[in-house]
């Protein structure tokens, strides 16, 4: 397995740092150590986040071709499409994002801060269609390409959470490679690792790279879609197809992969008290923040993973933040007392 064959754009800083989470261990008891690995910190671009991970692969491929335009999908507070006008506008290319209405939640401003606001300052095309959340291929989508075709120009289409695309799952194979180099500096391997999934392709190229060290099972996916039927298929789906890609030594079964359906509720995008109270107490304890829609699933997931002993005593726990933060904003009444 060698992902120095894929060619690769930089849009990241390099390896992203891992800290430890020593209060918010402690005060969960100190049986076990959380640390987190900061995607939410891993480029200069627009605040970065796992997309741009994952569109340094896909990039190479749109210069290639000699495309024009980058269009890609999400809900309104989309991380992905603020990710992809930040790439774009890095390039000099064009922009195209659909944005669904993937949340009934109707924050005063939900549709003017955030991440939309960001992908619009930076000169992204941003279409509001009415089409309700799904992980699948979107036919609003489609016809963002052929809007963009019949214009003249030449689209690269950048499916939801890249997940879609042949080459998404390579940017999280690469997340593991680096964790095994980091982890030979610290000098202890992680237990487990702890991630948010919704369209898949994180999950999937992570339990690809960790496969490789019989680590597939330890990579505890954490359900944000509340479609976790659909999550599932799709990650086992790119996982598989993403093993081939990258000629890993055995292949990838269904029940590889970990996906856990405890913390999604009540809906995609919609926080429970659970994550509310995870977002609260990691930002008092650690002042890392997380969001409602990602990283509060996660997080409220791998505290109550600590709290009900289902980490054996000593374990390393390894956080991925993802980097959801820019939608909080999106959600101030939620935090209106703090
Ligand atoms: C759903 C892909 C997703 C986003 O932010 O748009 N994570």
């Amino acid at each position: 397995m060698d992902l120095r064959r894929f060619p690769r754009y930089s849009l990241t800083f390099g390896p992203t740092p891992i800290v430890p989470l020593k209060r918010l261990s402690a005060h969960l008891g100190g049986k076990v150590s959380l640390y987190a690995k900061r995607e939410d910190c891993n480029s200069g671009l627009a605040f970065g986040g796992n997309k741009t991970r994952k569109l340094e692969y896909l990039i190479p491929e749109a210069l290639e071709q000699g495309c024009d335009t980058l269009v890609s999908i999400g809900g309104i507070q989309s991380n992905q499409t603020r990710q992809v006008a930040a790439v774009a506008a890095h390039l000099g290319m064009k922009c195209v994002l659909v944005q669904e209405n993937w949340v009934d939640y109707s924050d005063a401003v939900y549709d003017r801060v955030g991440n939309i606001q960001m992908s619009r300052i930076m000169g992204a095309d941003v279409r509001l269609v009415p089409d309700g959340f799904d992980i699948g291929i979107r036919k609003s989508w489609e016809d963002a390409m052929d809007s963009v075709r019949a214009a003249g120009g030449k689209p690269f289409p950048i499916p939801a959470g890249c997940s879609e695309h042949p080459l998404g799952g390579l940017g999280f194979v690469g997340f593991a490679e680096e964790v095994r180099q980091q982890e030979e500096a610290l000098g202890f391997k992680f237990d487990y690792i702890v991630v948010c999934s919704v369209t898949g392709s994180t999950q999937a190229g992570m339990v690809v790279g960790f496969a490789a060290d019989g680590r597939a099972r330890r990579v505890i996916g954490i359900d944000a879609s509340a479609t976790p039927e659909k999550t599932h298929a799709q990650i086992t789906r790119i996982a598989k197809h993403t093993a081939e890609l990258v000629g890993l030594a055995q292949p990838i079964h269904e029940n590889d992969v970990i996906l856990d359906t405890r913390f999604a509720g009540p809906a995609y995008g919609l926080p429970n008290e659970g994550t509310l109270d995870a977002i609260r107490l990691c930002a008092r304890m650690e002042g890392v923040l997380t969001d409602p829609v990602y990283e509060g699933k996660s997080m409220d997931a791998m505290i109550q993973m600590v709290r009900n002993d289902e980490f054996a005593p000593g374990s390393k726990v390894l956080y991925a933040h993802l980097g959801g933060v820019p939608a909080l904003n999106a959600y101030s009444f939620l935090f209106r007392n703090g």
